[in-house]
């Protein structure tokens, strides 16, 4: 296997490599957050001496927790979900599933690759620098992300190198964007139109779609937030702030166009994360039942429109940013739509699997568990779809419970089920089914200890982005919930370990595949 691969499999398999690795990353940076959230005042010498600065002595400092808070949320968002579903398995399977030979321009999407891979060396960079990893969160919002280091310790070069990142993450999520798009439009077979695509085909389609004009914006965004750190620009700079006793001097410049511009991006991007995987569900539910998917056409009609509705609901991302009422109800009843083309999905899946004949595989569990995941992720979503709650939801505990479910997990079962289901084709044996199914059951109990009881805590009004609830007397009763919490991540991260020891060794000692071992219907498993 080359390295500097033009082929789309080897292609494939090195975004799902390198989600593998970004994923795991991202865990030990949570259970670190875990741990610490619930022993505020432990010292631990590893902490002292991974972070000197951060951690003197051993005893975690505030920013030390929202550096790393800030690495897990980049990490997880775009090295692990919008790359495994869309890069991984869209460059192995796109082309084999619409007969085509390559992807349109295999140059250009080993570009990709590589381009995303010195984009996240350039976020890991951060971790090690001087100051260290940035704040700000995901999201970075100015003033905070825009002033340099006078705002703290990682605000530095760790925030340059972070933006830096996700404007290279941009540029080779563009050109990956075009080749899917020039894939699916010039190489289809010429027997098969738009309608008789598989919908995996049209959930890295419509994600393509997305991507073109999401990255876009993040990347401007991402390039004017630069300017206005080192180049004296005020874009999002507003008159007359003081930071450390410090008066600023820059003025005329609006920190919510920014949060525009992010979440134009932003919103479309949780459907990037889970449009593919929606594609894969369909699939999947439909071979274990021994059916067709349950009305294709408005399925794929759906993910068209879930894409396009994605981009007018941005908003509900900033009821509180002090928007006109006016503006919140435009935005809330956009957002309750997206319901509808949801509830299509969701009525399909269930419809597809009525009167089937079941085969309860490790990828239909894990189908299976997407699509409860789905519902309940979803069910939050529409409460935080209304302006009234969402001023108080906003950030609490309840919107991390909410975006964990809908968006992490869901789309994490998503790629579980895709490698389970595609891993003979990918390595010609099978991922072991026992402790496949094993893998569900904990990790699906474990995901919902985990981030059920954070509904709660948010109801009360544990905000989120805070590293000791210890500071307000009312969070004091909900420490044992956040105890209970931070054992089920253990508990969940302990389950992955099988998946870990299956994916390794089912390549070298699984139970050898035959061609197409699941008796399914599209291109990829034909003889060839
Ligand atoms: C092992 C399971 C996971 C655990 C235990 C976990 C835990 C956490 C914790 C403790 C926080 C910080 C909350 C705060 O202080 O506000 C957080 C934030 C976050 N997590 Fe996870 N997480 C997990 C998996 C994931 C996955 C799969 C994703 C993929 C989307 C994800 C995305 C995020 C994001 C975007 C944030 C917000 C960061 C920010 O506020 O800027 N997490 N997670
Ligand atoms: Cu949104």
């Amino acid at each position: 296997m080359r390295i500097f691969s033009t082929d789309h499999k080897v292609i494939g398999k090195q975004y799902i490599g390198l989600a593998l690795f970004s994923v795991l990353f991202g865990m030990v940076l949570s259970l670190i957050m875990r741990f610490h959230l619930v022993h505020p005042d432990t010292k631990v010498k590893l902490f002292g001496l991974l972070w000197p600065d951060g951690a003197p002595g051993g005893q975690m400092t505030p920013e030390l927790y929202l550096s790393l808070m800030t690495m897990h949320g980049t990490i997880m968002v775009f090295f692990v979900l919008t790359t495994a579903p869309q890069s991984g398995f869209g460059n192995y399977f796109l082309p084999l599933q619409i007969g085509a030979h390559d992807m349109a321009f295999p140059v250009l999407n080993m570009l990709s690759f590589w381009t995303t891979a010195l984009s996240l060396l350039t976020l890991l960079a951060a971790l090690i620098v001087e100051g260290g990893a940035p704040l700000s969160g995901w999201t970075a919002y100015p003033p905070l992300s825009g002033l340099g280091k006078i705002t703290g310790p990682g605000q530095g070069l760790g925030q340059d190198l972070w933006i830096l990142s996700i404007a290279l993450f941009c540029v080779a999520s563009l050109m990956a964007a075009i080749n899917f798009i020039v894939t699916v439009i010039e190489l289809r077979a010429p027997d098969m139109g738009y309608f008789d695509m598989p919908l995996t085909c049209w959930g890295w389609f419509v994600t393509a779609l997305i991507s073109l004009f999401a990255f876009a914006v993040l990347l401007a965004g991402g390039i004017l937030l630069m300017l206005d750190r080192n180049a004296g620009t005020s874009f999002f700079i507003p008159g007359g702030l003081i930071v450390n006793d410090q008066i600023q001097t820059r003025s005329g410049g609006s920190p919510v166009l920014f949060q525009h511009l992010f979440w134009f991006f932003g919103h479309p991007e949780v459907y990037i994360a889970i449009l593919p995987g929606m594609g894969l569900i369909s699939t999947i539910l439909s071979v274990f039942s021994g059916k067709k998917v349950f009305g294709y056409k408005a399925m794929a009609i759906a993910l068209l429109a879930i894409g396009g509705l994605g981009f007018v609901v941005w908003g509900h991302h900033m009821f509180i940013s002090g928007m006109s009422p006016y503006s919140s109800i435009a935005f809330s009843v956009l957002t309750l739509a997206v319901g509808v083309p949801s509830a299509v999905k969701t009525f399909n899946w269930l419809a597809t699997l009525w009167g089937g004949r079941l085969r309860f595989t490790a990828a239909m569990h894990f189908a299976l568990g997407f699509v409860s995941l789905f519902i309940t992720g979803g069910i939050t979503g529409l409460i935080l779809g209304q302006p009234g709650l969402d001023i108080y939801f906003h950030d609490t505990y309840f919107v991390v419970a909410h975006f964990h479910l809908i968006m992490g997990v869901a789309a994490i079962f998503a790629i579980f089920a895709g490698l389970h289901y595609w891993f003979p084709k990918m390595y010609g044996r099978f991922l072991h089914e026992g402790l496949g199914k094993l893998h569900f059951y904990l990790t699906f109990v474990g995901v919902y200890a985990v981030f059920v009881p954070l509904h709660f805590a948010g109801f009360v009004g544990n905000p989120r982005r805070f590293p000791d609830f210890k500071e307000y007397e009312f969070l004091k009763s909900v420490m044992p919930l956040h105890i209970g919490v931070t054992h089920a991540a253990y508990f969940l991260a302990a389950a992955q370990l099988i998946f870990l020891f299956n994916y390794f060794w089912s390549q070298r000692r699984g139970a050898v595949a035959p061609t197409n071992p699941w008796g399914a219907t599209t291109r990829e498993w034909r003889d060839d």
